[in-house]
């Protein structure tokens, strides 16, 4: 095993991962990830005790306990460019020893649980509800760095994903495909509607929203919204989870993108307390994360 260079993993004169700021004995194995720094607080007040906080630029992590389990709450931001640089420190703070600069022989696996926001495209899934995310497929070209590694049943939904939406032809970018951790995902059942989660590379136009600017595909939200594999559909769009359950994924880690739906684009719909909806989820999985 060859040791990693000093431009490739960077590490401060504090002996904290370049990006997050964060030591490897200030993060817990336990980590909840969300867009918004300001709501890592929202998440941290609920500890029964914070033991640790740091910030670098727009990642903010506390790390606390709930009771015996050690959680940490980092901020990521917008968009899975940011997913590549949370995701590789946070692995790298488990499982790459920072004086040797070698990968460690045991691997750390690590609970890695989005608690985000979403724009719902069933009908039947109303604002103010919950989505868990069964499956993260990317329109948003992160994956394809990467070596990827899909089951048969990946393979098949990607597949039929390109076919029924065409967003794989002319300009666009590879779509990709992983699933949820199975062993976080089970405990997320009552409450939760599941579904594919779609992780956009955009707000605007890559969800179907028309301000000033024409689209070249109007029609994005119908195809979404009709495509159908088997028992699986497209429950939601977002912006940050095929990047964690890809990347996650490959790393060993298990991963889950819990959504509060904030916006319905088939009804054209958007809450009116998208931060009480968040709220709500975040206590919900903070209650099922701590018994875990
Ligand atoms: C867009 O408003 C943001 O909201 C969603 C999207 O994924 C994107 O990051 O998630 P968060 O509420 O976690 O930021
Ligand atoms: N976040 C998104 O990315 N899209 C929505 O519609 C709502 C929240």
């Amino acid at each position: 095993m060859n040791r990693i260079a000093e431009s490739e993993l960077i590490i401060n004169s504090r002996g904290a991962v370049y990006h997050l700021d964060v030591r490897p004995e200030e993060l817990a194995t336990t980590i909840i990830t969300v867009g918004d720094p300001d709501r890592v607080a929202a998440v941290s007040k609920h500890f029964d005790r914070v033991e640790g906080k740091y910030q670098h630029r727009e990642f903010v992590t506390h790390t606390g306990f709930i009771g015996n389990k050690r959680i940490s709450v980092v901020s990521t931001g917008i968009g899975t460019d940011n997913i590549d640089i949370v995701l590789n420190e946070l692995d790298a703070l488990v499982n790459i020893d920072f004086e040797t600069r070698m990968i460690k022989p045991e691997l750390t696996h690590l609970s890695i649980i989005r608690v985000g926001t979403s724009g719902s495209l069933q009908e039947d899934i109303p604002v103010d509800s919950f989505v868990a995310s069964t499956h993260g497929l990317g329109i948003d070209n992160l994956l394809n760095f990467y070596r990827q590694d899909n089951n048969d049943e990946e393979q098949f939904i990607l597949k039929e994903f390109a076919n029924h939406t065409q967003l794989s032809s002319g300009s666009f970018a590879a779509p990709y495909i992983a699933s949820a951790g199975a062993s976080v995902l089970k405990h997320f059942v009552e409450g939760f509607h599941h579904g594919i989660t779609v992780t956009c590379p955009g707000f605007y136009g890559p969800q179907g929203r028309v301000l000033r600017l024409p689209l070249t595909h109007p029609d994005l939200i119908d195809k979404l919204t009709g495509f159908r594999y088997g028992n699986h559909r497209i429950t939601n769009f977002e912006m940050e989870t095929s990047g964690i359950y890809g990347i996650g994924k490959l790393l060993g880690h298990h991963c889950l993108s819990l959504n509060a739906i904030v916006a319905n684009r088939v009804r054209k719909e958007f809450s009116k307390d998208g931060a009480a909806a968040v709220e709500q989820l975040i206590q919900k999985a903070l209650s099922t994360i701590a018994s875990i």
